[in-house]
């Protein structure tokens, strides 16, 4: 599955709450791809390469969790991403149905 989404990260490795400047909301072209969901940054282009940069934003969803940010309501179609080393992530996709896919499809790896 690809589709754009905007990312807000909460924590880091181990849960430790992500610093402040670190925080804003990102819009990236996101692929799922085996294990791995790819941030691309910039435009999008079906032929494009995945920057260095791109490479260090990459999740591995191996072990994650994504769920509805029920609790968070700044945004709508936001949804939560807990992976195994307690990163947590918010995802704002497009609209509610993308919201689902996307919670169905990183819960189905
Ligand atoms: C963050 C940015 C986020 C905001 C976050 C800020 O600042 O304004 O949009 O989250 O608040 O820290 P920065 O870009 O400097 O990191 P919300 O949009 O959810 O309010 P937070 O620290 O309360 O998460």
């Amino acid at each position: 599955k690809n589709g754009f989404l905007v990312r807000k990260v909460h924590a880091d490795s181990d849960g430790k709450r992500t610093p402040r400047g670190k925080r804003g909301w990102k819009t990236f072209y996101v692929i799922l791809k085996g294990l791995i969901l790819y941030l691309q940054k910039g435009e999008y282009r079906p032929d494009k390469q995945l920057s260095d940069e791109d490479m260090k934003n990459a999740v591995s969803i191996h072990h994650s969790l994504a769920m509805k940010a029920s609790d968070y309501s700044k945004r709508p179609n936001v949804f939560y991403l807990r992976t195994a080393d307690w990163r947590v992530y918010l995802f704002q996709a497009p609209n509610a149905e993308h919201m689902q896919s996307w919670i169905t499809r990183i819960n189905a790896v």
